[in-house]
């Protein structure tokens, strides 16, 4: 293990093992680019007609106040307003969870039961009495931002999440029960081997569970979706729902690291701290600050993991990775077939198949053991970093995202506006 690192931004690099990641991942959003410039294009046309032009202009970055998130990393929560085919249903299962009794024990006891479906191990007794699942009441100063829990003994794994009976929160059940799974897989290893092949493994895990989740065959089969029809405008809107998350989240990730990296690297003069940020979240995501930034203002730490000291590129690998696990999932599972539209990707449930599971387990019971190449090859025979699968998930979208706004003129791409003041 290397200890002369140049900065920080080395000290994080090095656990992926590869010097040439940066370039990798650049190369990878370059091609990714084109789709998150048709989704952000086709937002902003449909916050136009919503807001009107004196709110949201043509052709500038969006601003980030009307995206429904406070830092503008995913923009689910506002489909309601932005979606296509308003006549066709938007899945949000939330009144139904609430309408049925459930609880946040009941959303971790159906992810545990999903990691059995696939043959994987149950969470011990051990974490129903000691993890906390519903924010405490009793005044204690708890940071709510859910994190999972190795204690590095036998047995002992726990998860803190201030747990809401909504969808998202049922998906990030699922998120942490993703890195509770693999610290399962991995306690017999040595303690230097007790971590992910890499960091975007361990945040991976989970949200394939959760993408096969949010499918309507799933959410069906476990009675929380009824009389869905699934037809071409059906699919569309369910593919834009998912990129307001999946592919929405990839700039936003890229540049909670390329500014740390930056700063790591003395390569902003401390005076310009305040509007480096923006101006890289204006370049990537195409979003502005609600008002006028100032160098006044420090604005990066509000977000938890910069606050809390955080790598984030664990993020946008996993992100890339995820839809790599899913798709070979999927494939094992008997549930994705590219020339049957019957078995799509985007409605793939993997529940109960033991030969997904037996392809995490290959690389989760591998821990840090072996180089992260070594590890995907044993899910699924690949040895790199892919955009390729989560292109191919979101392809009809792209398709149909073009198409719509050539035909309603849309601009694609973002002006530059001046919304910080150095
Ligand atoms: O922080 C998390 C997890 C805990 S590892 C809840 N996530 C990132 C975030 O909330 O910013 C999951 C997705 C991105
Ligand atoms: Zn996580």
């Amino acid at each position: 293990i290397p200890t002369d690192f140049t900065s920080g931004a080395e000290l994080w690099l090095d656990e992926y093992e590869d010097d040439t990641i940066e370039q990798q991942l650049e190369e990878i959003f370059d091609e990714l680019r084109p789709l998150y410039q048709q989704v952000h294009g086709y937002v902003r046309h449909r916050l136009r007609q919503f807001y009107g032009n004196d709110v949201v202009s043509e052709k500038g970055p969006i601003p980030m106040h009307l995206l429904g998130n406070m830092w503008a990393q995913q923009w689910s929560s506002i489909a309601d307003i932005i979606s296509p085919f308003p006549d066709k249903p938007l899945i949000d299962v939330t009144d139904e969870m609430v309408a049925q009794g459930y609880t946040p024990l009941k959303m971790f006891q159906m992810g545990d039961d999903f990691f059995q479906s696939l043959n994987l191990t149950k969470v011990p007794q051990d974490f129903w009495d000691k993890s906390i699942l519903v924010k405490p009441d009793d005044g204690r100063d708890l940071i709510c931002h859910a994190s999972a829990w190795d204690f590095y003994l036998v047995d002992d794994v726990r998860i803190k999440q201030c747990t809401r009976v909504t969808m998202n929160q049922l998906f990030t059940a699922h998120h942490e029960l993703g890195h509770i799974q693999y610290y399962l897989q991995y306690q017999h290893l040595p303690f230097v081997y007790r971590t992910g092949a890499n960091p975007g493994f361990h945040e991976a895990v989970g949200d394939v569970l959760s993408l096969s989740v949010s499918t309507p065959k799933h959410l069906e089969s476990i009675g929380l979706l009824k009389n869905y029809e699934r037809d071409e405008e059906a699919l569309i809107k369910q593919l834009f729902l998912t990129a307001l998350d999946k592919i929405v989240f990839l700039p936003f990730a890229f540049t909670m690291d390329k500014y740390r990296w930056a700063l790591f690297r003395g390569e902003v003069d401390k005076k310009d701290w305040n509007c480096a940020f923006w101006k890289l979240r204006e370049e990537y995501s195409g979003i502005e600050p609600p008002v006028v930034r100032t160098e006044n203002d420090f604005d990066a730490p509000a977000k938890y993991h910069v606050s809390a000291d955080v790598e984030y590129l664990r993020y946008l690998v996993s992100y890339i990775i995820q839809f790599q696990f899913y798709k070979s999932a999927c494939i094992k599972a008997g549930q994705y077939d590219p020339t049957n539209p019957e078995l799509a990707l985007d409605n793939c449930d993997i529940y109960g198949s033991f030969e997904a599971g037996q392809a995490f387990k290959n690389v989760l019971s591998l821990g840090a053991s072996k180089p992260w190449p070594d590890a995907l090859e044993a899910f699924n025979g690949e040895r790199t970093m892919s955009g390729k699968a989560i292109a191919e998930y979101f392809e009809p979208l792209r398709i149909w995202l073009e198409e719509e706004n050539q035909k309603n003129n849309v601009h694609i791409g973002w002006t530059t506006s001046d919304k910080c003041d150095s």
